[in-house]
């Protein structure tokens, strides 16, 4: 009955969007996926699920176009105002996160829907730059002169089904 459904109402994001991942080198069996769920303004929840990545630390970034025509390089400059951090490879070449993020925004003037998100050879030491956070354009591209190669990457898209 009706009022027997609202009792059993279900939280929702307001927002889901997500992205598959690929390896940039297609000899690579790299998969994965990633959702973002957004609950409220800079408030995000997001998921990445990977396998075949090499073990270790790897930056995860947004890059600035969701392009990726000539692979993971069309993706553009890693885009200010997004802070993701490091994704930790095990032995087995799984990595499964799961975080809050306040520097992430799906929509508006910092969006990240319909930009790319970029798996890095390298860890993010963002420790190193301290700024980031503040959208300093140098920063950024320190950042991304320090976490080597882009060897996956995937389209921000908007999606229903995201875990
Ligand atoms: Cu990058």
């Amino acid at each position: 009955m009706g009022l027997i459904k609202l009792y059993q109402f279900q939280p929702e994001p307001s927002w889901k969007a997500g992205a598959t991942l690929v390896a940039d080198n297609p000899e690579q069996q790299i998969m994965g996926t990633i959702s973002f769920k957004q609950w409220a303004p800079g408030h995000v929840e997001t998921a990445i699920n990977a396998t075949g990545l090499p073990v270790g630390k790897h930056a995860v970034h947004v890059h600035a176009f969701g392009d990726m025509r000539e692979g993971c390089k069309s993706t553009g400059p890693h885009f200010r105002s997004s802070i993701i951090g490091n994704i930790e490879v095990k032995d087995d070449g799984n990595a499964m996160i799961d975080f809050h993020s306040p520097y992430i925004n799906l929509f508006g003037f910092a969006g990240i829907v319909g930009r790319a998100i970029v798996i890095h050879e390298k860890p993010s030491e963002i420790y190193r730059f301290p700024d980031l956070s503040i959208n300093n354009p140098v920063s950024f591209q320190g950042e991304e002169d320090t976490v080597g190669a882009r060897i996956a990457c995937g389209i921000i898209t908007i999606l229903d089904n995201v875990s």
